[in-house]
């Protein structure tokens, strides 16, 4: 069965497009992951822990057989190949993947939660997000429209458009 998944992905470490770009490839190189949509990519201003570079994040869409658990392992097989290393929580990092939704189903385990627990107080997220979202307008497990939640966000943190990601396959979908 094929699900449809929304993945957060961030970086402020190195070549950031290029880090985004490589893990759009390795995504859509996973089997049975194929990348469908991608965001603008925004620059961001650092939330949790200020003290670090500005970020690129941008949200894709994707469909998969994967089960939620092995998606996650999926993604955390991509950070470690693109040669992330886990040091501070909210710390600066070469790639970061989220899971945010996949499909309608929630996960709660101690090490995936679904949908994304933090995802409705961050910009960062929901701009990208409104970007990709294909579906009505409501987000499942939320009570109120993408926009509204988009609408009341606390304006602190600036996110802009930095741009768009060529990930250059030739075939699949570009940058939208
Ligand atoms: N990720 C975090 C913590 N803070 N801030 C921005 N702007 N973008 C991120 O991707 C981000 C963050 C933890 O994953
Ligand atoms: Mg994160
Ligand atoms: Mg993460």
């Amino acid at each position: 069965m094929t699900v449809r998944v929304y993945l957060a992905l961030g970086s402020n470490i190195g070549d950031r497009p290029q880090n985004l770009r490589r893990a759009v490839q390795l995504l859509d190189a996973t089997e049975t992951i194929s990348v469908q949509k991608l965001s603008a990519v925004y620059e961001t201003e650092p939330v949790g822990y200020e003290e670090q570079p500005a970020f690129l994040n941008m949200v894709i869409a994707a469909d998969t057989e994967l089960t939620p658990s092995q998606l996650l392992e999926a993604v955390l097989a991509v950070e470690t190949q693109m040669g992330r290393v886990r040091t501070i929580r909210w710390g600066p990092r070469l790639i970061d993947i989220d899971i945010l939704l996949y499909g309608r189903e929630t996960v709660n385990s101690p090490n995936l939660q679904i949908p994304h627990p933090r995802m409705p107080e961050r910009g960062f997220v929901l701009i990208p997000l409104r970007d990709v979202w294909g579906e009505e307008d409501v987000l499942p497990f939320f009570d109120k429209p993408l926009q509204e939640y988009i609408e009341t966000l606390a304006l602190d943190k600036e996110v802009h458009v930095w741009g768009t990601l060529d990930w250059g396959t030739g075939s699949g979908p570009s940058a939208s």
